[in-house]
């Protein structure tokens, strides 16, 4: 498909773009059962959905050849000790890669394979993270300020969340002494 050349404006501190075709917003209820501490969810979902993160993205064509634009903004918070963090997901094509470029804030990118391979980087504004083919990837905001990043990938990549909702992450990412520190997932399984 042969498509018109186009621009962008970006603003990094909040990550709104435009033109912006697609603003999605996922809440607490959103993501039941994917925080560890499912007490600590209970008890603020009693009294309140606090907005996770938004994802803003440009409709682009989902085809080989093209390539998918998103801006994402984490939140500031946790759930128990647990911070913040987008659902994460492998894509649907599972051979396809993706660069991360943090813009505002700062989080930790978590990866791994299906069969286990864990890898974690730190991100800030000006780090870009190269996400192999076949690597799951979350996003976890660490700071106290949104954290913001630009996501592009392949149009035909898809997203396959299915398998990160049943297993979780391999690790996860909790405060601990006033610290990011990563912990083994009991719910973890291949
Ligand atoms: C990103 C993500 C975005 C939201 O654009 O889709 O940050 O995270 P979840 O999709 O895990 O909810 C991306 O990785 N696209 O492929
Ligand atoms: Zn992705």
């Amino acid at each position: 498909m042969l498509m018109k050349p186009l621009q962008m404006h970006i603003n990094f501190k909040t990550g709104e773009f435009n033109p912006n075709d697609r603003t999605n917003i996922r809440k607490l209820s959103d993501m039941k059962g994917m925080f560890s501490d499912s007490r600590a969810e209970q008890q603020i979902l009693a009294k309140e959905d606090p907005i996770i993160y938004s994802f803003r993205e440009r409709v682009l064509p989902e085809e080989s050849g093209h390539l998918q634009l998103a801006v994402t903004s984490i939140n500031p918070g946790r759930i128990g000790q647990e911070y913040f963090m987008t659902k994460g997901h492998y894509h649907q094509r599972p051979d396809t890669s993706e660069v991360y470029l943090g813009l505002e804030g700062e989080g930790w990118l978590l990866m791994q394979t299906e069969k286990g391979d864990f890898a974690s980087l730190i991100i800030n504004p000006g780090v870009l993270a190269y996400i192999p083919a076949y690597w799951g990837h979350r996003m976890v905001n660490t700071g106290s300020t949104p954290f913001v990043f630009f996501a592009v990938y392949p149009g035909d990549a898809g997203h396959n969340y299915g398998d990160i909702e049943r297993t979780g992450f391999v690790r996860i990412l909790v405060e601990q002494d006033g610290r990011p520190s990563l912990l083994n997932n009991p719910r973890w399984k291949k």
